[in-house]
């Protein structure tokens, strides 16, 4: 079985060395050269825990190749970015570029499977793309019979720093433009997947996708306008949303500086882009979730504010705990704000980030380690709950004024500045 497999991302690359792993030989396809070297020298272009071990052995096993240029398979999975306009309307053009790509190369009984995140009805517009640039191959549809290609809707739903366990162990929503598409694409996933596999159409699989990811951001933004009125009446929000979450009915996730990633922020606005008059919640909660990322600032600033000849920490950059990925980071967005008005009293602590963001050049603010923040800071702004800062001991912050958005220093005692002005606590 030869499967391709189009871009070669986060999910992508990922997925092809999985693939390759169970015996099929892959080819990925993606449009960047240096993408593609690194791949075919056993190296790999981003981080993801495993992966560079996984990928080094099945490109020198000769199972994992990549190429600018398409060639004929028997299955092709498409995994290329659906990202949002400013207007936050979806732009499905990769996926179409990448329809258009293979088109070329198919033949009868081959298998197409979407698995980008898509706004409803994507899988049926590639299948229509499809139709009129193969008039001579029969595409799946209400009426048509027996088709010749069959084509899917299967997404991911993987979590980064454990893509390749979810991969595997995740189940999966395999969702056919016909049912009969949808056992084949099932035949596909089986070989690799051992969470349970569940067919279903297109369509609905499209919705369930970003669904799940909405359901987060909806859950996230009750914890965060949460976080904002107990702030606001002097109450703790971590101890309770801590007692709250003992009721047996009752999970309140864990507020924070905003909603980061490239999938929770963003795949919202699809359903709110398709309904805009019935979609109110889900509109209101990336917007409550954004402003979380405004009022972050306000605070900080007040803070820093009280503290005047001192310089402030940052502590964290990723958009979440313990993993290198800087995309969409809320914690960026407050830094580098904070950089722009505070200059060089601004330092920069990020455990996985090895020379400093281009969101932070010309500002004046610097890369430091933890270390050299607890000795010469005395402000901190913690904004990401990356192990390292959760493992610094009571004695080490003595005296330190801290704005704690993701309560990680519950036992951090307020700091009165000399003027006597209460300053923010953790
Ligand atoms: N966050 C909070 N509080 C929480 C949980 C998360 O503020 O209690 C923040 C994080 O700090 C981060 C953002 O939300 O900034 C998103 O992080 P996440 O861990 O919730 O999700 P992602 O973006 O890493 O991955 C999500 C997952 N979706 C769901 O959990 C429903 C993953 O399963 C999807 O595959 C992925 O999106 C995707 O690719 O769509």
């Amino acid at each position: 079985q030869q499967v391709s497999v189009i871009g070669l991302g986060y999910i992508g690359l990922p997925t092809a060395a999985l693939i390759a792993r169970s015996g099929a030989k892959v080819l990925g396809i993606d449009v960047s050269a240096h993408v593609v070297d690194t791949v075919n020298s056993g190296r790999v272009h981003i981080e993801e825990v495993d992966l560079d071990g996984l990928v080094q052995g099945v490109v020198s096993r000769g199972l994992l190749r990549a190429s600018l240029t398409v060639e004929p398979s028997d299955v092709f999975v498409i995994a290329v970015p659906t990202p949002v306009s400013e207007d936050n309307a979806p732009d499905i053009s990769y996926v179409l570029n990448a329809a258009r790509t293979i088109a070329p190369v198919l033949k009868a009984g081959d298998t197409v499977i979407l698995e980008s995140t898509s706004p409803v009805g994507t899988t049926d517009a590639m299948r229509d793309l499809l139709r009129t640039l193969r008039p001579d191959l029969k595409m799946p549809g209400a009426g048509v019979g027996s088709a010749d290609i069959a084509i899917a809707y299967c997404p991911e739903r993987v979590l980064p720093g454990r893509i390749l366990v979810e991969l595997i162990d995740n189940d999966r929503c395999i969702g056919g433009i016909t049912p009969r598409c949808a056992r084949k694409a099932l035949g596909f996933y089986r070989q690799f997947v051992r969470g349970a596999c569940i067919t279903t159409s297109a369509r609905a699989a499209e919705m369930v996708k970003l669904v799940e990811n909405s359901f987060r951001d909806v859950n996230i933004a009750f914890a965060n306008e949460l976080s904002v009125i107990a702030e606001r009446a002097g109450i703790d929000v971590w101890e309770v949303i801590r007692l709250a979450n003992r009721h047996p009915r009752v999970n309140i996730l864990q507020p924070g500086p905003g909603v980061g990633g490239h999938c929770i922020a963003v795949d919202p606005w699809f359903i709110v882009h398709s309904d805009p008059e019935n979609a109110r919640l889900i509109r209101t909660a990336r917007e409550v979730n954004d402003h979380k990322t405004d009022h972050v600032v306000a605070k900080a600033s007040d803070l820093i504010d009280l503290f005047p000849g001192e310089d402030v920490a940052c502590l964290g950059l990723a958009f979440k705990a313990n993993i290198d990925d800087f995309r969409e980071s809320p914690a960026v967005k407050v830094a580098a704000r904070l950089a722009r008005r505070y200059g060089r009293r601004i330092k920069l602590v990020e455990p996985y980030a090895r020379e400093l963001p281009v969101d932070f050049v010309g500002t004046g603010a610097e890369l430091i380690d933890l270390d050299s923040a607890l000795e010469r800071c005395g402000v901190f702004v913690l904004l990401v709950d990356h192990d390292m800062f959760k493992s610094v001991p009571a004695d080490e912050r003595v005296g330190k004024a801290v704005y704690d958005t993701r309560g990680i220093w519950p036992d951090q005692p307020v700091r009165v500045p000399e003027s006597g002005l209460r300053a923010v606590g953790g």
